[in-house]
């Protein structure tokens, strides 16, 4: 018998699944950062260039028809003047072998030109370098520094700057640290649970400063770390108005299986993270967010911007798109907040937000690339199984099949949870009807577990193939406030083609997940759902935004 190793299987099996939908353009969302063609994973060197105030984004990138991740692995690059909409470029960086990859990495602006790379001609906004792991026989840090803008990048003539003779030390976030005067790295030694921290005068000479070892949940290996300061939102003093994140992430090993990304908060004295405590924190609890990256170079007062790879190692290589695998999640800005974590327990938590043209930026000129095309509002609705929610779009003209909802409701009823008979409500995301079948990704409030889910079971083939697809996933989520009527929930949430972003309580709990519609099915219409002849839920607000692109 021949035995047919894993990845022989795959291009057999991506083969059955072209059968199956011919074309998977319309899965592609329309918001989100998507290559072109061919392979993306994780976010790279992204930074803000201040002077042309254009966001660039590099990413992992395989940009041939296979669309899977395989060698040559090189950095792609888009930019955007919004966020939403990303001008592709093809690739920036590529190996110098074909079985050889420029791993993952950062960017920075070397505005005062510490590494000596620039001259004048050269706007000091635009001095451009890029760190990066060369995945050869061993795995070795790398600069090289662009020109053009970041548009084509030199590789420095002395490389590699870093090089501990190992095939397991990548993925090199940098950052000026104004405190103590350089650069610093963190870097991970991936197999022995290390962030490494390293310190540079010129981006050229590192020293080892410190190692955040065996911290979190540990997974297989550590990947990806990051490293920034957040501003606080509700500082407790005047004293501590900020504080140091560190980043990382686990694949595979998730306790949701697969990929995750972890956040710890703490200080740093430009040697060593100090963390506050010995929580593990996951920033997004969905199964699709991994490998975030932050951008460098952007005004740090309001927090930090960044985005993360929306897949999973266990099946983005099989998720059913032809020509083009997977997407970014939405940029978000990212600060700290002190939120009611239980009734005894009042913490610093991180915060995330979408920061694209929203109902708030939208009167912000600069932002005008999406407009409402359809809108729906209930307001003060005690919903009960009689009740009949739901938007009323016309869906025989183009929907877009991408929409923004809040929701805030007030648990009325809270003895409901202590019955062995669960009630649930829910908001059903419906596609349009094709063929006499529609299709519907649900999200569901629980009132016996006071919990979140999601339901993304689909009639897509690819959902029967993939056993690791989990096609539930559900969060707790604390009340936001409580009134003399009950409990109080927010909800934000983004749904855009194939990717559905939500996020609870004023962003102090994000889950991400991508979804399968089958047989050219979009997302079209919301309905709000209830189980229970007896109200316990009162809709105090509910807004659903069908956007399109300008
Ligand atoms: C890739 O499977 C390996 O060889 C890792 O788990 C994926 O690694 C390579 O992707 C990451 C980074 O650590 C690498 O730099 C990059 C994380 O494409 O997704």
């Amino acid at each position: 018998m021949i035995q047919l190793s894993p990845l022989l299987l795959l291009p057999l099996f991506s083969v059955f699944n072209s059968i199956a939908d011919a074309s998977t353009e319309y899965l592609r969302p329309q918001i989100h950062l998507t290559p072109d063609q061919g392979w993306m994973n994780d976010p790279n060197g992204m930074f803000y260039d201040r002077k042309d105030k254009l966001w660039h984004v590099y990413f992992q990138h395989n940009p041939d028809k296979k669309s899977i991740w395989a060698t040559p692995v090189t950095w792609g690059h888009s930019t955007s003047k919004d966020l939403l909409t990303w001008d592709y470029h093809g690739n920036a960086l590529e190996p110098e072998n074909d079985d050889e990859g420029i791993f993952s990495g950062s960017v920075v602006v070397d505005r005062n030109n510490t590494s000596g790379f620039f001259n004048d001609s050269t706007d000091p906004e635009q001095r451009i370098v890029a760190i990066y792991t060369n995945n050869a026989e061993l795995q070795t840090q790398e600069i090289a520094y662009s020109l053009d803008k970041g548009y084509s990048f030199i590789k420095y003539d002395q490389n590699p700057v870093i090089n501990v003779n190992s095939s397991q030390q990548r993925d090199p976030k940098v950052l000026w640290h104004d405190e103590s005067n350089q650069w610093i790295m963190v870097v991970a030694k991936t197999q022995e649970f290390k962030v490494q921290i390293y310190g540079s005068p010129d981006l050229k000479k590192w020293d080892l400063k410190s190692n955040f070892t065996s911290n979190g949940y540990l997974g297989f290996q550590y990947e990806c770390p990051g490293l920034f300061k957040l501003p606080i939102e509700n500082p407790l003093n005047d004293t501590v108005t900020s504080k140091w994140v560190l980043l990382l992430a686990i694949n595979p090993g998730s306790p949701l299986g697969g990929s995750i990304n972890e956040y710890f908060i703490g200080d740093f004295d430009g040697t060593t993270f100090h963390p506050d405590d010995g929580a593990t924190r996951f920033m997004d609890i969905g199964k699709d967010f991994y490998a975030f990256q932050s951008f460098d170079n952007t005004e740090p007062e309001d927090g930090a911007l960044g985005l993360a790879w929306a897949s999973n190692w266990q099946y983005a290589n099989t998720v059913p798109t032809e020509d083009w695998r997977s997407s970014m999640s939405l940029v978000r800005n990212y600060t700290l907040k002190y939120v009611d974590v239980n009734p005894e327990n009042y913490g610093l938590t991180l915060i995330q937000k979408p920061v694209y043209d929203t109902k708030e930026t939208r009167l912000n000129e600069t932002l005008k690339t999406l407009e409402t095309i359809n809108e729906y509002e209930v307001n003060d609705l005690k919903l009960d199984k009689s009740s009949f929610v739901a938007t009323d779009f016309n869906t025989e003209r183009n929907a877009t099949g991408v929409f923004e909802f809040d929701l805030k409701f007030t648990q009325t009823d809270l003895k409901m949870g202590y019955s062995n008979m669960t009630t649930q409500f829910g908001l059903y995301i419906h596609s349009q009807t094709v063929k006499g079948s529609q299709e519907t990704l649900q999200l569901v409030f629980d009132t016996l577990s006071t919990t979140w889910y999601i339901d993304r079971t689909t009639q897509h083939s690819f959902q029967r193939n993939s056993p690791v697809f989990t096609e539930r996933i559900s969060t707790y989520v604390e009340k936001i406030d409580t009134t003399d009527q009950g409990n109080v929930y927010t909800l934000y949430g983004v749904v855009d083609r194939n990717i559905l972003e939500l996020y609870f309580n004023d962003g102090s709990i994000a889950m991400t997940n991508t979804f399968f519609f089958s047989e050219g099915k979009i997302p079209t219409s919301f309905e709000v759902v209830c189980d229970s002849e007896k109200s316990f839920i009162t809709i105090d607000e509910l807004s659903v935004r069908e956007l399109a692109r300008k």
